[in-house]
């Protein structure tokens, strides 16, 4: 310790253990937690009963927990989109639910959210479920090399991450965009087209798998779960699913752990609660309610050892930790896992009508939770929110001129965002599996019409698509029951009229 540090310690105004830059640069750490397909109603902070969540409670008992927060999308890539480029996903051809070998959807000239906190002077960090694509084009990356481009080229500095999805080949790590414990003598090949010779299948070889597909996912088994596409050799590289929540845990805890003493943003996007579920055998009968329910208890597990080690490091209290889900929740999302037969009264989407995919409130309204002890009032706020609005909220809250033309649809609502008392959006544009817009403000929400089945039987999803208007009063139909557009023609023009301006405007 050289004397300059030893006199600021001396003054005891710093707490032992904290260096003394941390306490004269006051930028706040990031921690953004993104959970996949949990729904509104999963969180016992949210009125879940059966499944208890007790980490994610104690985060919304310190901070602010948002009843009205959305997700720009009903499905993952483009919530992610969305979210890291600040713009409308359905703005962009190519950001529906990518596959697991699509090229990078977000470019490198991309202006981003890791691009926003870098040239604040943060360290940025990916990890968890990416889902966005990786390399330059479809299908022709190079599994066994450096994966370019990637999460390196859109402003994060260190990533580890799933390629796409738990359910999607390939099945495997990618540490700043090389597969970790790769094998040369064993490459990974990998088609969305046809299998490779020999390579048995979900379909063909049911015998081999430990959970079978209810839908889809009947292609390589890889950790005896059949897939969605198709891979071949890695076989030292491949995941065992039941350590991917350890494994991405452990690698975030290391990230802050090793940016302690510098401003860091870290996106942390866990594989739970998505299929296949398969957590830990430590969680594994936790909930009652099998598989589903304990994938949510190990997410909450997750979010505990952050918040733990934010408190060990002595920097929780300059730590905004922000909780969120890329779109509401699905029972059957693919696979036998019984969480159809288990769910007893549990309401994933809360009140909600609708879940994953769909353009009613149970497909986009998420859980919404952000804490920052000391400086954001606990409470509880029902304004209306969207994730798209992260980039611009946080530039202003970090003072960095985002570049004209970049996030497009992002908007600063940081008054909201702190609990401060401010207002949050008067309009929001939301978009479902079928790519069919709905735009709200705090009363009204309009579901144009589009194309598309009104209901999926495999998800056991109300999809909110109808050839024609729809409109519902959420200030007294929250649940979205009564289709009032044919009773408010005068209401229905004017949001009508409000999504063609939003669409068209930039
Ligand atoms: C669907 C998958 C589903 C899930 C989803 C993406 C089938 C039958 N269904 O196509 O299981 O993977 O894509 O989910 O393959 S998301 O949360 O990443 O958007
Ligand atoms: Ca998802």
């Amino acid at each position: 310790m050289n004397t300059l540090t030893k006199f600021i310690y001396s003054l005891s105004v710093i707490p032992l253990g904290m260096l003394p830059q941390q306490v004269f640069s006051q930028k706040p750490n990031v921690v953004f937690i993104y959970a996949d397909d949990i729904g509104y109603g999963d969180l016992s902070c949210n009125g879940a009963k059966t499944i208890k969540t007790p980490n994610i409670e104690m985060l919304a008992n310190q901070g602010v927990r948002f009843t009205n927060m959305h997700s720009a999308a009903a499905t993952c890539t483009p919530s992610r989109y969305a979210l890291l480029t600040g713009e409308y996903a359905w703005r962009k051809e190519g950001t529906g639910i990518a596959t697991g070998d699509a090229g990078s959807i977000i470019r490198p000239d991309r202006y981003t959210l890791a691009d926003m906190f870098k040239s604040a002077g943060y360290q940025t960090g990916a990890v968890g479920k990416w889902h966005l694509g990786l390399g330059d084009k479809t299908g022709t990356q190079d599994w066994n090399g450096h994966i370019t481009p990637g999460p390196s080229d859109i402003g994060f500095d260190y990533s580890f991450i799933l390629a796409a999805t738990g359910d999607r080949v390939p099945c495997v790590y990618v540490e700043n965009e090389y597969v970790i414990n790769l094998d040369s003598k064993d490459p990974i090949s990998v088609s969305y087209e046809k299998n490779f010779e020999g390579e048995p299948t979900g379909k063909l070889n049911p015998e081999l798998l430990k959970m079978h597909p209810s839908h889809g996912h009947d292609m390589s088994i890889v950790n005896g779960i059949s897939r969605i596409g198709f891979m071949k050799g890695g076989k030292s590289a491949l995941w065992k699913d039941e350590e991917i929540a350890d494994m991405i845990t452990g690698r975030a805890l290391s990230f802050i752990e090793k940016n302690k003493d510098k401003p860091f943003f870290l996106y942390f996007a866990t594989q739970d609660a998505h299929v296949p579920r398969v957590p830990s055998p430590r969680f594994v009968g936790a909930s009652g309610m099998g598989p589903r329910g304990d994938a949510i208890i190990e997410f909450d597990w997750s979010v505990g050892e952050l918040m733990k080690t934010l408190q060990k490091l002595g920097i929780d209290k300059n730590t905004i930790i922000i909780l969120s889900s890329d779109n509401g929740p699905v029972v059957d999302d693919g696979y036998k896992d019984h969480a159809v037969e288990l769910l007893g009264n549990h309401k994933p989407a809360g009140e909600f009508r609708g879940g994953k995919y769909s353009s009613f409130e149970g497909g986009t309204r998420v859980p919404g939770i952000l804490s920052w002890p000391g400086k954001v009032k606990p409470g509880v706020s029902d304004q209306l929110l969207c994730q798209v609005d992260m980039m611009a909220t946080f530039a202003e809250l970090l003072k960095v001129k985002i570049p004209s033309g970049a996030a497009p649809d992002s908007e600063n609502y940081l008054a909201a965002w702190l609990n401060k008392g401010g207002k949050g959006r008067e309009y929001l544009v939301l978009q479902n599996l079928h790519n069919n817009l709905s735009i709200e403000n705090r009363i009204w929400k309009y579901i144009a019409p589009g194309k598309g089945p009104a209901y999926g039987k495999e998800t056991n999803t109300e999809f909110g698509n109808l050839e024609q208007d729809q409109l519902y009063d959420l200030s007294t139909d929250i649940g979205e029951k009564n289709n009032v557009a044919v009773q408010n023609p005068t209401i229905v023009e004017k949001l009508r009229v409000k999504l063609d301006q939003i669409k068209t405007a930039k």
